[in-house]
């Protein structure tokens, strides 16, 4: 086929179309999942790879949280034995080291990334979830989105809302979405220490990866959170550029979300 006369109009319809079509598809899913960090993009792909409708709502341009930043700019990460396999699943390079595994952090976005997209994980980045929707029994049942670029100009802009049948907070450490169930729905109260979200505890490395499998749960109805959220959740600790328990917790949170799906379908 000859190539066509590039025309600005038909650039416009293309990009423009194509967005609908897809965005179309999201407006009723079976995984929201907030945040595009190392958790949340590895709940994702593993949803999808079970053929759930799951899309990943991240608030900046760019995909990968705080992988990209390794350790204070360093771009390398550290993962343990037991997250190996995930990593290894997605086709990240890992150097072992007296059983503590190194990973490139551009490799890693990259690689989760793309991994994410090829299971059927709709990824928009740019945009922000900014509330939740609930029905009659104040469960969660979706997300209410804006333009990233929208709330950071402070524009007054109504969003939109999406259904979902599961939401994943994966916002790291400001647990956005749980606060916000707190926030707004009267008597919501979390099974966490003082009913709330404490916050993360300082830099403890061994237990902050320990706690954080379990503390990846249904934390309301209809809302899991991962990754850091959940330990911000629990008052568990930090734990810096050590990055194993975030690709679980992203693990645990697929098996949680599942379990809601189904119970909600
Ligand atoms: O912070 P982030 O990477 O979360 P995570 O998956 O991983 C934590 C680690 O990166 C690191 C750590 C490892 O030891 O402690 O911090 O728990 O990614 C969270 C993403 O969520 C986006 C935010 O921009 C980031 O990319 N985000 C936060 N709030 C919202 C949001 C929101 N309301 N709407 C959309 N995206």
């Amino acid at each position: 086929m000859d190539t066509p006369r590039l025309s600005e109009p038909m650039i416009t319809s293309l990009i423009v179309e194509s967005f609908a079509r897809d965005f179309g598809e999201v407006v009723e899913m079976d995984v929201a999942v907030v945040g595009a960090g190392p958790a949340g993009l590895t709940a994702a792909r593993l949803l999808a790879s079970d053929g759930y409708n799951v899309s990943v709502f991240e608030r900046k341009l760019s995909v990968g949280g705080g992988i990209w930043g390794g350790g204070m700019l360093f771009p390398r990460i550290v993962v343990q034995e037991a997250a190996r396999g995930i990593m290894e699943a997605v086709g990240i390079r890992l150097e072992p080291h007296d059983g503590y595994y190194i990973a490139d952090s551009v490799e890693t976005v990259a690689k989760c990334t793309a991994a994410a997209i090829d299971a059927g994980v709709k990824v928009w980045v740019g945009v922000a979830v900014e509330d939740v929707m609930i029905r009659e029994n104040d469960e969660v049942c979706g997300v209410v989105v804006n333009w990233g670029a929208v709330e950071a100009a402070g524009l007054h802009v109504d969003p939109l809302a999406l259904a979902a049948r599961c939401v994943i907070d994966a916002t790291g450490h400001a647990a956005e979405i749980a606060r916000t169930v707190l926030r707004k729905i009267p008597g919501a109260r979390f099974d966490t220490p003082g009913e709330a979200v404490p916050g993360e505890r300082p830099m403890y490395a061994e237990v902050g990866e320990a706690a954080l499998v379990g503390n990846t749960q249904e934390i309301y109805p209809g809302l899991v959170v991962a990754g850091m959220a959940a330990n911000a959740l629990f008052a568990s600790p930090r734990m810096g550029p050590i990055f194993g328990g975030m690709f679980l917790s992203g693990q645990r949170a697929a098996e949680v979300a599942r379990e809601i799906v189904t119970r909600r379908s």
